[in-house]
C-alpha cells in the first residue's frame, strides 16, 4: 500500500477541472462542519470531480451572506427553492432542523438534484417513506440521495466493520451502544429548537440515538427487530430563546419560560435478526461526558469497542488467541491502510470530528460519478426512523414499569 511519500506524489497532480456545484440549506453547527467537508475533499482526496461551493442558503440575509463569507461558499440566498433551482447546483445539502428535511429533499430531488440530508432523516416515518419514494424516482434518473450519518466515516469504525465482515467476531451475541453529552445538564441552558418536537421530532432520542441506531445496525450488517425503551425529561421546562440559537445553546430572553417536549434521555434494549442482543443509551444530560459514543461488540469469536472521546483508537479483543495472552488491545487506526487514512498524514498522526465530514463528501463525490448505490441511503435512513418510532411507542408503553416490591 502506498504510504505518505507516494501518496503525496498522487495529491500533487493536478486538480480536476470538473466540479460538482453544491448548494447547502442551514449555516449552523452542522452548515458550517458540512462546508468544511465539502472545501477540503477535493484537496486532500483523489476525485474525479472536485465539490464547488456554489451557494449556501438561510432565512436571514445578513447572517447568511457572513456564513458565506466565513466558509467560502461563492452566493448566498434566502429562499431554498431559489437554491434548488440554480444551474450550478447539483446537489442539494439540506443541514436544517428535521421539520423542513423532507419537503426540501423531495423538491430538490424532483428538481433533477442529488441530495445529502442530515440525520435523522426526517421527524416521522411518513416523512421518511415520502423521501425514499422520492430517492427511488430519482434513482431511475441517475440522482443519488444519501444521509449523513457522518460516524460510519470514522476509520476505526469503518474497519470495525470490516473485521466484523471478515467474520473475527463470529456470530454475534451482544452490542452496547451509548452516546452520551452534557450540554443540556443546565436547566437554565435555553429552549432551542432541539428542545421542540415540532422542529426536531425527538429530543435525545433523534439527535444522538439516531447516530448508534445506525451505528449498531451498520456494524453488525443487521436489523433490530425489537425494541423495549423507557424515556425521561428531566428538565421539563427552560428559559425561551432570545434570537438564534448558538452552536448548541443561545442566550436566554429575560425570565420567560417554555415548555419543553422532547426527552432528555432515552435508554432501550433490542434484538437483532440474528438473535443478539442489544442495548443503547442516548442522553445530553450526562454531565462530565462531551462527545461520548461508546460502542462494545461481543462476539463468539471476539470483540470490538470503540469511543468516540478517542476516535483513532479501536479496541479489538480476539479470543481465539491462547487465553494466557488474549485480550484487548488498542489498534491506532491511522495507518495508509486503514480506511480513508492513505490521503491524509504520515501513520500515527492521527484525524478529529470535522475528518468524518471531509469522507462524507469524499463518498457522495464517488457515489455520484461512479454510479455505486448510495450508502447511507434514504432507506435506510428510514429504517432508522422506524426504529426511532418502534423506541418512542415502546417508551409511552412502559411510563408505567413493572412495580419493583419493596
Ligand atoms: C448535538 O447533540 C450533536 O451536534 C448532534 O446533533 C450531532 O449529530 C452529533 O454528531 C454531535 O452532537
Amino acid at each position: 500500500m502506498a504510504r505518505r511519500e507516494e501518496t503525496e506524489q498522487v495529491t500533487e497532480a493536478p486538480p480536476p477541472t470538473a466540479t460538482l456545484g453544491v448548494g447547502m440549506v442551514g449555516y449552523a453547527f452542522m452548515g458550517a462542519a458540512h462546508s468544511q467537508g465539502w472545501r477540503t475533499a477535493g484537496h486532500v482526496f483523489d476525485l474525479p470531480v472536485r465539490p464547488a461551493l456554489a451557494a449556501i442558503c438561510g432565512r436571514d440575509r445578513t447572517a447568511v451572506e457572513a456564513a458565506a463569507a466565513r466558509h467560502g461558499w461563492a452566493a448566498a440566498e434566502t429562499d431554498w427553492r431559489a437554491l434548488i433551482a440554480r444551474d450550478d447546483v447539483q446537489l442539494v445539502d439540506i443541514c436544517t432542523p428535521g421539520d423542513s428535511h423532507a419537503e426540501i429533499a423531495i423538491a430538490a430531488l424532483e428538481a433533477g438534484k442529488h441530495v445529502l440530508c442530515e440525520k435523522p432523516l426526517a421527524n416521522t416515518v411518513a416523512e421518511a417513506e415520502a423521501m425514499v419514494e422520492a430517492a427511488e424516482r430519482a434513482a431511475a434518473r441517475g440522482q443519488v440521495a444519501i444521509v449523513g450519518f457522518n460516524y460510519r466515516k470514522v476509520p476505526a469504525l469503518t474497519y470495525a466493520r470490516t473485521l466484523i465482515e471478515e467474520g473475527r467476531l463470529g456470530a454475534l451475541r451482544h452490542v452496547r451502544a451509548t452516546y452520551l453529552q452534557d450540554w443540556l445538564v443546565d436547566p437554565e441552558s435555553p429552549l432551542t429548537w432541539r428542545l421542540e418536537r415540532e422542529r426536531a421530532g425527538s429530543g435525545a432520542l433523534g439527535d444522538l440515538g439516531a447516530h448508534i441506531v445506525d451505528l449498531a445496525q451498520y456494524l453488525a450488517g443487521e436489523p433490530l427487530v425489537g425494541v423495549s425503551a423507557v424515556s425521561e425529561t428531566f428538565v421539563r421546562e427552560r428559559p425561551v430563546l432570545a434570537g438564534a440559537a448558538a452552536g448548541l445553546s443561545g442566550a436566554a430572553d429575560g425570565t420567560a419560560r417554555g415548555v419543553v417536549t422532547v426527552d432528555d434521555a432515552t435508554l432501550f434494549t433490542g434484538r437483532l435478526a440474528s438473535g443478539a442482543l442489544a442495548s443503547f443509551e442516548a442522553t445530553r444530560m450526562a454531565a462530565g461526558r462531551k462527545n461520548a459514543l461508546r460502542l462494545e461488540i461481543n462476539g463468539e469469536l471476539g470483540s470490538i469497542a470503540f469511543d468516540l472521546e478517542r476516535l483513532n483508537e479501536l479496541s479489538f479483543h480476539d479470543h481465539t488467541e491462547p487465553a494466557t495472552s488474549a485480550g484487548f488491545r488498542r489498534i491506532l487506526v491511522t495507518e495508509p491502510q486503514h480506511p480513508y487514512l492513505e490521503a491524509w498524514w504520515p501513520p500515527g498522526h492521527g484525524l478529529g470530528y470535522e475528518h468524518t465530514f471531509v469522507h462524507q463528501a469524499r463518498d457522495v463525490v464517488r457515489t455520484i460519478v461512479e454510479g455505486r448505490p448510495p450508502v447511507p441511503s434514504f432507506a435506510d435512513g428510514l429504517q432508522v426512523q422506524r426504529v426511532l418510532a418502534a423506541v418512542e411507542e415502546s417508551a409511552a408503553k412502559n411510563s408505567v414499569h413493572t412495580p419493583v416490591l419493596l
